[in-house]
């Protein structure tokens, strides 16, 4: 396969918005209150966002990328592969699939390969990670698909979140179990299921039991010293503390720390964080 008219392409929820070595585009999810409206992209100022959520008390919501949307990130690429977030929590993966159907028609020689991912944010980056990877090292676009596919059952995602406020009034997780729980308005760790929901694991108190807590979590995952991605809602030096607490136990490994975009954002809230890893 050619890897110049490849193109990887993602929504806003993997907090990728730029990627070397290979085409690549990003396709924004919008955080909209009764006020304003925030698009996931380039632009958006997440600290500004953060801030002002955590003063505004009406309602608020999101929406994902329409198959015009998606489109647009295929551009006139010859062969695409597009991630999404989890299908259960959104309709990303739906509009991705209408895209590619209509990508198709219009232009039967080229090809849509659609992902969902089961997961979000860090998780995703491992996934394109892995695509560019294998598109590079000259695979053809079946081998590629199944070899990513093989990649993700050895991929996970664990992320703590201060409250669950967001999650639970757009209807992404029940307000009953989350009351029930006991996870409303306390720092909870849990993991996206290999339905693509999220699963909570336990409750947790104080940063550095959370610490700790996170990294038995990754072990009792699977974790045994593979890539790590961190993302994390305004909250750098939880997510530095992670990564020194795994370099203590494992000794140096590929890891990165990063913001999270708008989505991730809004859902994890400020002091959220989410990680990704490899079993
Ligand atoms: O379509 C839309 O409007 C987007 C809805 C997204 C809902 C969930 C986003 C979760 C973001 C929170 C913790 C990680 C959850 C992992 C789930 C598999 C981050």
């Amino acid at each position: 396969m050619s890897t110049e008219k490849v193109k990887i392409v993602v929504d806003s929820s993997s907090d990728v918005l730029q990627f070397e070595n290979i085409g690549f585009a990003s396709a924004p999810l919008k955080i909209i209150t009764s006020e304003r409206e925030y698009v996931d992209d380039n632009s958006l100022d997440v600290g500004e966002m953060v801030e002002g959520l955590l003063h505004y008390n009406g309602k608020s919501s999101t929406s994902c990328p329409n198959p015009e949307d998606w489109l647009k990130t295929f551009g006139d690429a010859q062969t695409v592969f597009c991630v999404t977030i989890t299908a259960a929590l959104s309709g990303s993966y739906n509009s991705a699939c209408i895209a590619k159907k209509m990508y198709e028609a219009e232009y039967p020689e080229r090809k849509v390969y659609v992902i969902n991912s089961y997961s979000t944010g860090p998780e995703m980056k491992l996934i394109i990670e892995k695509i560019r990877e294998l598109v590079l090292a000259g695979l053809e676009f079946d081998d590629v698909a199944e070899q990513t596919q093989t990649y993700m059952k050895k991929t996970g995602l664990l992320f703590m979140l201060q409250s669950m406020k967001n999650l639970a009034n757009n209807g992404r997780v029940s307000h009953i179990k989350a009351k029930m729980a006991g996870i409303l308005g306390i720092r909870a760790l849990g993991k996206a299921s290999d339905e693509g929901t999220l699963e909570m694991l336990e409750k947790c108190r104080g940063e550095n039991n959370s610490g700790i807590a996170i990294i038995a979590q990754l072990k009792n995952q699977g974790y045994k010293g593979g890539k790590v991605r961190i993302a994390h809602c305004l909250n750098e030096s939880f997510a530095l503390r992670i990564k020194d607490l795994l370099v203590q136990e494992f000794g140096n490994f590929d890891a990165e720390v990063y913001s999270c975009r708008g989505l991730c954002s809004f859902y994890a809230e400020k002091g959220g964080i989410l990680v990704g890893f490899e079993k």
